[in-house]
């Protein structure tokens, strides 16, 4: 029996996991680390969950995936039936937690740590400012000043970022999951996140989760008992809240039927949105909480089962909880009145016919252009943009003009075949090319000119100064052969910042020069971010949302680009792959 159901995402942590502390421990068996390193990579990648696997062909089925041998299949059925691996459990009171967090530390990685930890006896981030306040990493091989401020430097900008929010990738698949578990509980009616992850931030502080229900008590029972719960926090009648492995906390209440509408509202939040429909609502001599609108002079409560009559009953349009962060929304429920929807066309997933940024083992992919092809037609989509990196982007394998040229061709016989197959479907070929420092392009025009579709990036020197930063994105758009800027920003969630731009100068050149602006859909950048895309949206500017996929299952990934347009107020219009392939050619080629 299968007690643990653990996700793709999960085990592939635990491999990765398992990797670190083996190199940071200093094992000679390089092969080993990298074949579990291997194993986490072809995991999360994966489009079949490997517990599913192993449930319905057991063991023997578990080779499917590549770089799972007999050794680690073992292990697989070991953490799926008994949730412990005691190799693992060794591993990690071996390797201490203190010291593998120091692997977040930028420019760190496990044979440092391994020096840290056995040469000066360091076991976690804050000995470890310590010593290097104390000028003691300097002294060690291959180090020096430098070396030693970059880590200080490092070891600052985590307390920056690490604000004890996950990113929402790290929390969908955990929501999915418990709702999945509660839903077919009897008597439960429905079932429904709440919160940030409702209204689709990029972060998430905690999980809120609602159930309309009569009878709480097995729902709560079920919940706490959950394999994910490592700690339960709170066990009352209709409350629970439990904390998973992950540093996750998930907050659960059951509703009375009756009133799911104002607690949906209530608890969807966010806050400063309900507090400007509370203001509102005393205008109208009413007040709300999660229970009910009251009419104050009357002391009558009303009760309401669903978010459209709560906002009905304020003379408000329906809001799409993307909405909800008290950005004008309210006031435009207002001016439309009860029983509309503010921004009924904002986009859906469904509206995307393809996507603009991908990498194939031309560069550090992990498929072929047809592997990617093949992906993306399951997807439901028309036609896909193959991104590869130019060659300037020294920390991945690149394309150069040569490799570019030749990619074409392999582009061309995958449309052919495809064609022979009777698919109505495009590969198109794009490259990722590198901005350098002085603005100049890493390939030249006559590369750049045979492409269909070429994409700018900045990938270097992201913390220079506003002006230097936009001078030098700008002088890449002015290129005509420049039709998208990828990442703009260049933030990694709680990783690093983005770039310090002037972004009214970066939408003017864009409107200008009609460079379409990414939306990158990896949940690890969501680049641009809801308010400058709403805000070049808002200027007439041409957006993109892609995936930036490295592999088939992260092109699974646009769900979440389109919800940060979604919070951007952005309709399908806006965004050129919701366009017919004819009409976005037609634009690209007409434009400048
Ligand atoms: P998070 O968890 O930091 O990502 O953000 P939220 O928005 O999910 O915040 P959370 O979990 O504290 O509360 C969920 C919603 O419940 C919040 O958006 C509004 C509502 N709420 C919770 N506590 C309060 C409160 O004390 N006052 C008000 N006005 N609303 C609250
Ligand atoms: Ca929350
Ligand atoms: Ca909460
Ligand atoms: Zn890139």
């Amino acid at each position: 029996m299968i007690t643990a159901m653990l996700s793709n995402a999960q085990l592939a942590a635990i491999f990765a996991d398992i990797a670190d502390r083996l190199e940071i421990q200093g094992t000679e068996n390089v092969f080993a680390i990298r074949a579990y390193r291997t194993v986490s990579e072809n995991i999360a990648a994966h489009g079949r969950t490997v517990a599913d696997i192993y449930r319905d062909g057991g063991i023997a089925a578990l080779h499917e995936v590549k770089g799972i041998g007999k050794e680690i299949a073992k292990k697989i059925e070991s953490l799926l039936n008994t949730d412990v691996l005691e190799f693992y459990e060794r591993l990690k009171s071996e390797v201490p937690d203190g010291v593998v967090a120091m692997l977040q530390i930028p420019g760190v990685g496990p044979k440092r740590v391994h020096e840290f930890w056995k040469t000066l006896g360091v076991e976690g981030i804050d000995t470890l400012k310590a010593a290097a306040l104390a000028g003691k990493l300097r002294e060690l091989p291959k180090m020096g000043e430098k070396a030693e401020l970059k880590i200080l430097a490092g070891i600052e900008s985590l307390k920056r970022t690490t604000t004890g929010r996950l990113r929402v990738d790290q929390v969908m698949p955990v929501a999915e999951i418990i709702i999945a578990a509660l839903r077919e509980i009897p008597g439960v009616q429905k079932i429904e996140c709440a919160g940030s992850l409702r209204r689709g931030r990029d972060t998430i502080g905690d999980l809120d989760i609602l159930i309309a229900t009569a009878d709480p008590a097995p729902v709560m029972q079920v919940f706490r008992s959950h394999t994910l719960a490592s700690e339960v926090i709170n066990a009352g009648a209709t409350k629970s809240t439990i904390h998973t492995r992950d540093g996750l906390q998930i907050d659960l209440r059951a509703i009375e039927p009756a009133v799911w509408g104002t607690a949906l509202q209530y608890f969807t939040g966010s806050q400063m949105h309900n507090v400007k429909v509370r203001e509102h609502a005393q205008k109208l001599g009413l007040s709300l909480n999660e229970y009910a609108v009251t009419d104050v002079r009357r002391d009558e409560k009303f009760q309401f089962d669903s978010e459209e009559a709560v906002y009905a009953k304020l003379n408000m349009a329906w809001i799409p909880p993307e909405l909800r962060e008290d950005r004008g929304e309210v006031e435009a429920a207002l001016d439309l009145g009860p029983y509309r929807i503010v921004a009924p066309d904002l986009i859906r997933l469904e509206d995307m016919r393809g996507d603009l940024q991908m990498h194939t083992m031309w560069s550090d992919g992990q498929l072929d252009v047809m592997g990617m092809a093949r992906e993306a037609i399951t997807l439901g989509y028309e036609y896909i943009l193959i991104t590869d990196h130019s060659v300037g982007v020294n920390v991945v394998r690149g394309v150069t003009a040569e490799q570019v040229r030749a990619q074409g061709k392999e582009i061309a016989k995958v449309n052919a075949a495809l064609h022979k197959e009777k698919l109505t479907f495009t590969v198109l070929h794009g490259v990722e090319v590198e901005v350098h420092s002085d603005g100049a392009l890493d390939l030249p025009d006559d590369v750049l000119a045979e492409c269909a579709l070429v994409q700018a990036s900045v990938h270097t020197l992201l913390n220079s100064p506003r002006e230097k930063i936009t001078a030098r994105t700008l002088a890449a758009m002015t290129n005509p052969h420049i039709d998208i800027l990828g990442h703009p920003s260049g933030r990694r969630i709680n990783a690093r910042e983005g770039a310090d731009y002037d972004w009214e100068r970066i939408f003017a050149a864009a409107l200008e020069h009609n460079v379409i602006l990414e939306i990158n859909a990896n949940p690890d950048r969501l680049d641009l971010h809801d308010v400058h895309a709403r805000r070049a949206a808002e200027l007439g500017c041409k957006l993109s949302i892609s995936t930036d996929a490295h592999n088939a299952a992260m092109l699974h990934n646009m769900r979440y680009g389109v919800t940060i347009a979604r919070r951007a107020w952005i309709t399908p219009a806006q965004i050129v792959n919701t366009w017919p392939l004819t009409k976005l050619l037609k634009w690209v080629r007409g434009r400048g």
